[in-house]
């Protein structure tokens, strides 16, 4: 009581001292604009003027043109008083010069509206920074690798709204929590257009990917970090639209205890790779030894060339990797383009995962969709879904083979269409353990929910007839609080919210008419 006292005394000092000769400033800045101006519409300053005098809570507000020097802040914002470069109209102030923004070490900046084409060099160096909000930009072709390049982060890289193609490794973050990238258009790459390492608690939701050059999300531990390992873990992938991956991949999950739901999957060379392999030696690529522990559900994969992929080196676990314990339930896989839709590589074993309840078809039942190499036979096995379900009962359990009756593929629209037997077909994620009554659940897999890490509301959810929204998940306890108190019997089914009978299979809730199409 006494330490908060204090720092409200102090808090108060500080309003008193900032409100002296410190209100937060607007200031208006124009390529021609010259530093001994005021600052206004008229006489506006030059962007050197606004990186060395801007002051936390500022706000330098760029009139269209080409700008020919960096956005360069001499100085960080404060908490609630970020320092922002915000064009006046959006994506008009175009950076004409090879790397435009330089953020290095910087926290609590605000970029907004800014255009930059054609950079020889990265479009932001933003190494050692954290909050940073990079808002409705328009980014076209880096010749940096990692265009917008994040390590060392200090957590809190927001990138939203802005439109990224012709990049190298376009969004590039290692490590910190709290990142949050939402509703971009994130295109061609000539690697992986975001990646992320060493990071958690951090949210990837409501983007339009496509890369037909090659993949598209990279979840990886720090490369160069060995003792401990600085891996990725607490990431939720959701809402989004993954067009084409060219050659590999839409997402490479070498990470854990991370949420993969509600996505969209639209002819990619394979959907998701879940990977613990660093090559052929120990100092080779030994960025993905961690797949475990992530929840895979109420994905669509529609014409994929291979949906999921699995790949486990016994070589990468001795040396301190961890392999397992992914789940899939309520995805759709429907329409590949090739038989293999289920690859098991190297010494990953069957029951390294679970598919439950998911409506997984090619074409026609039957066919063999699973494929592995047979040493014995020195040639691929292939395997359906009836014999990985009689092979493998506790681990293949429950799916069906439905052709999910999509709205139109042609159209990219994988809502079902009335009628579908995908409709309500869904499982509860999870159960209660014992019977009880108020706002802590124990269930038998929290896995499966977030709380948002702040950065987005918590997961609604049904324990039996009861609704309740989540604030708080403590995944080493199993024990979900939600903000209303409820009671539940042992056992009781755990769903995310749904509307009907039941949830649906696949990406789209038949009768969801809010969903927000992040195209
Ligand atoms: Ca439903």
């Amino acid at each position: 009581m006494t330490h908060n006292f204090r720092s409200l005394i102090i808090a108060v000092a500080l309003v008193v001292c900032f409100s002296a000769g410190s209100f937060a400033e607007t200031y208006y800045i124009s390529p021609k604009g010259k530093a001994a101006n005021p600052g206004t519409q008229v006489k506006p300053w030059s962007l050197n003027k606004a990186n060395s005098d801007l002051q936390p809570g500022d706000t330098a507000v760029l009139l269209g043109g080409k700008y020919t020097t960096q956005i360069a802040p001499a100085r960080s914002g404060l908490a609630g008083k970020p320092i922002t470069y915000k064009a006046f109209k959006s994506r008009t102030a175009d950076m004409d010069l090879d790397q435009p923004i330089l953020l290095a070490g910087r926290s609590y900046i605000t970029i907004d509206g800014i255009k930059a084409d054609n950079c020889k060099g990265r479009w932001i160096d933003g190494n050692g920074a954290s909050h940073i909000v990079i808002n409705d930009c328009y980014f076209k072709k880096s010749g940096g690798w990692e265009s917008m390049q994040f390590r060392d982060s200090g957590g809190y890289i927001t990138v939203t709204n802005c439109f990224i193609t012709n990049g190298r490794d376009e969004v590039h973050i290692r490590r910190g929590a709290g990142h949050y990238i939402a509703n971009n258009k994130i295109l061609e790459d000539s690697h992986s257009p975001l990646v992320l390492m060493g990071c958690s608690e951090s949210i990837i939701e409501n983007n339009y990917f496509s890369n037909p050059t090659h993949r598209i999300i990279e979840i990886l531990a720090v490369r160069e970090e060995y003792n401990p390992i600085d891996k990725t873990e607490f990431i939720v992938i959701q809402d989004n639209y993954f067009g084409l991956s060219g050659k590999v991949q839409a997402i490479k999950m070498a990470g854990s205890n991370s949420i993969l739901r509600r996505n969209i999957f639209d002819g990619c060379t394979e959907g998701v790779r879940y990977p613990s392999s660093y090559g052929s030696k120990l100092s080779y690529r030994p960025e993905g030894w961690f797949s475990q522990h992530n929840r895979t559900y109420n994905n669509t994969f529609y014409g994929c060339k291979m949906a999921l992929r699995f790949s486990k080196q016994l070589q990468t676990i001795e040396a301190g990797g961890a392999y397992g314990d992914n789940v899939f339930i309520n995805n759709i896989i429907y329409g590949g383009t090739s038989t293999t839709q289920f690859d098991y590589r190297h010494q990953v074993a069957k029951t390294d995962m679970a598919l439950l309840n998911n409506s997984i078809l090619k074409d026609s039942p039957g066919q063999g969709l699973f494929r592995w190499w047979s040493k014995e036979k020195e040639a691929y096995h292939f395997a359906s879904l009836l014999d990985m379900q009689t092979d493998y009962p506790d681990n293949y359990a429950d799916n069906v083979e439905l052709d999910p009756q999509f709205v139109d593929t042609k159209a990219d629209n994988f809502a079902l269409a009335a009628g579908s037997k995908c409709i309500d077909a869904g499982s509860n994620l999870t159960v209660t353990t014992a019977a009880g009554t108020g706002k802590v659940i124990t269930v038998a897999d929290a896995l499966f929910f977030t709380d948002g890490y702040g950065l987005i509301a918590g997961d609604t959810i049904r324990v039996g007839d009861a609704k309740a929204k989540i604030i708080d998940v403590d995944y080493a306890g199993n024990r979900l609080t939600v903000d209303s108190e409820i009671t539940w019997a042992e056992g009781e089914k755990v769903w995310l919210d749904f509307i009907g009978a039941a949830p649906d299979l696949g990406a789209f809730e038949f009768g969801t008419a809010s969903k927000t199409d992040p195209r």
